[in-house]
C-alpha cells in the first residue's frame, strides 16, 4: 500500500505533534478502547486498567511509539513492524478485528486533542496509515 505526497505530509505532521504526547494520547486511546469495546479488556487482565494508571500509560506509550516509527518508515512499514508483527501474531494472537476499534479510538483521541489539525483529509490519510499498521500486525497470522 502506497501513500501520497499529501496523505505522507499528513501522516508525519501531525506524528510531530502526538509524538510529544505519547503516553498521554496512548494511555486515553486505550481507556476509549476498554470502554467502548469493554471485549478488548480480555487480552490486558494481567494489567491495571483503571483511569490515569502506570499500566495504561506505559503500555500506551509502546503502542504510540510503535505506530511513530511506522510513520517514519511510510515506505517499508512492514520491516519497520517486523517484530511487533511477530510479536501480534505468533505470541499474542490478537483478534485481527480488534484492530479496527483501537484504530478508532485513537482517531477519537487525536481529534479532541489536536482538533485543528484533524482536518477531514488528515483524518483520511490517518485512517488510512492506522489500517495499513493494523494490516501488518496482522500479516503473519496462520
Ligand atoms: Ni499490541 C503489546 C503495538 C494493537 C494487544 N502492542 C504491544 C507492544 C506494542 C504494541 C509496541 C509492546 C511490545 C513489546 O513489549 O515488545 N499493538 C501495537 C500497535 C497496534 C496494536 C501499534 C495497532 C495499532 N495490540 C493491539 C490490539 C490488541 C493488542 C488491537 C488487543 C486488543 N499488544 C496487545 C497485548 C500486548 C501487546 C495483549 C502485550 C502486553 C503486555 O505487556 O503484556
Amino acid at each position: 500500500m502506497t501513500f501520497s505526497d499529501a496523505e505522507k505530509a499528513a501522516i508525519v505532521s501531525l506524528w510531530g505533534k502526538v509524538a510529544k504526547h505519547a503516553d498521554d494520547i496512548g494511555a486515553e486511546s486505550l481507556e476509549r478502547l476498554f470502554l467502548s469495546f469493554p471485549q478488548t479488556k480480555t487480552y490486558f487482565s494481567h494489567f491495571d486498567l483503571s483511569h490515569g494508571s502506570k499500566d495504561l500509560k506505559s503500555h500506551g506509550g509502546k503502542v504510540v511509539k510503535a505506530i511513530g516509527s511506522a510513520a517514519q518508515h511510510l515506505d517499508d512499514i512492514e520491516h519497520a513492524l517486523s517484530a511487533l508483527s511477530d510479536l501480534h501474531a505468533f505470541k499474542l494472537r490478537v483478534d485481527p478485528g480488534n484492530f479496527k476499534m483501537l484504530s478508532h479510538a485513537i482517531q477519537v483521541t487525536l481529534a479532541i486533542h489536536f482538533s485543528a489539525d484533524f482536518t477531514p483529509d488528515v483524518q483520511a490519510a490517518w485512517d488510512k496509515f492506522l489500517a495499513v499498521v493494523s494490516t501488518v500486525l496482522v500479516s503473519k497470522y496462520r
